[in-house]
């Protein structure tokens, strides 16, 4: 319940006066909707700004840039109470932030993050560790290939180039896999987070390299595309090809549970909530966290069937 009184009258978003009508408006810059991700992680906005009495402006940028800081400058117009957005790449952001800080409307980064030194252009950054999800995708590698010495033939199906889940999840990897020759990526390339897309480059990878033993997709979803482009070229994933991936959403967690995805690291998308709290606070003026991690776990074959059944996204 958001509970600021007119006797507060400040202006919209100074970072501590509340709303004229008790009312806080969110103005949200979502990237898309390339994912299942994505999907369950606007729903999860938008039923949590209704449960929290937030009127939230909500806006999709179909995975373009410009899209977004449009978004962003009409909520600036809008004077809006607060903007989060989830930053579909990492640069080029300063001037727009500027803008919003000028008009002093807070911003919270949600779900990714950019590279901006100047962290007074925004107030927190509630999202996931990209690096260390990478780096469980390795780790998984290293103890599955342990004592088997043969040369380990790579695929990686990178997310949208220049966003932090596709730099960090692929250095985290890298860091990993470095400590042993054996393992070499022999192809590597943007599947832009999409099924088709995924599909597409699997079917060029295949094409191009005959001894493909492990394919790591950074989302579920351009895995799942290239398991149809690895059935499609007669071959069986998660046995003839060994699959790794991320998110673990509920289509993902049912082809690691039927045995064609071997390992999938998890990436909420159940941000919703918190950021609604966030919005909360920083509309009151309280202090926030500089940084906000989501809790996450990895699923193999076994534990997805456990999982499934009460899986939400
Ligand atoms: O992993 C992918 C989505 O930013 C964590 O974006 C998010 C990523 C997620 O499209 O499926």
């Amino acid at each position: 319940m958001v509970t600021a009184l007119a006797a507060c009258g400040g202006e919209n978003g100074a970072g501590g006066s509340q709303p004229d009508d008790g009312k806080i408006t969110l103005g949200f810059a979502q990237v898309g909707a390339e994912s299942g991700w994505r999907t369950a992680n606007t729903k999860s906005i938008q039923d949590s700004a209704k449960a929290a009495g937030i009127d939230l402006q909500f806006s999709d940028a179909q995975q373009k840039q410009e899209n977004q800081i449009k978004a962003i400058r009409s909520y600036i117009t809008q004077k809006v109470d607060v903007i989060a957005f989830s930053p579909v790449v990492e640069s080029g952001w300063d001037t727009v932030l500027k803008e919003a800080k000028d008009a002093k409307i807070p911003v919270i980064l949600t779900d990714r993050a950019i590279d901006s030194p100047d962290t007074t252009l925004y107030k927190t950054f509630i999202g996931s560790d990209f690096v260390l999800e990478g780096k469980k995708a390795g780790e998984w590698l290293v103890g599955e290939y342990q004592g088997k010495p043969e040369p380990v033939n790579i695929v990686e199906l990178q997310g949208t180039t220049g966003s932090a889940p596709a730099n960090d999840r692929k250095s985290g990897f890298a860091d990993v896999i470095k400590a042993d020759p054996k393992f070499k990526i022999v192809a590597s390339q943007t599947g832009e987070f999409t099924r088709a897309k995924g599909k597409e480059v699997m079917d060029a990878f295949l094409k191009a390299n005959k001894d493909i033993d492990v394919l790591y997709a950074h989302n579920d979803d351009m895995g799942l595309g290239a398991i149809e482009a690895i059935e499609g070229a007669g071959l069986k994933p998660g046995v003839d090809i060994k699959i790794i991936t991320v998110d673990a959403v509920k289509d993902g967690m049912q082809a690691l549970a039927d045995g064609k995805i071997n390992y999938i690291v998890e990436c909420s998308p159940l941000l919703g909530p918190q950021l609604m709290e966030l919005v909360e606070k920083v509309v009151a003026g309280e202090s926030v966290p500089e940084r906000v991690l989501t809790e996450e776990t990895a699923f193999n074959q076994e534990q997805a069937k456990a999982a499934l059944p009460n899986r939400q996204y």
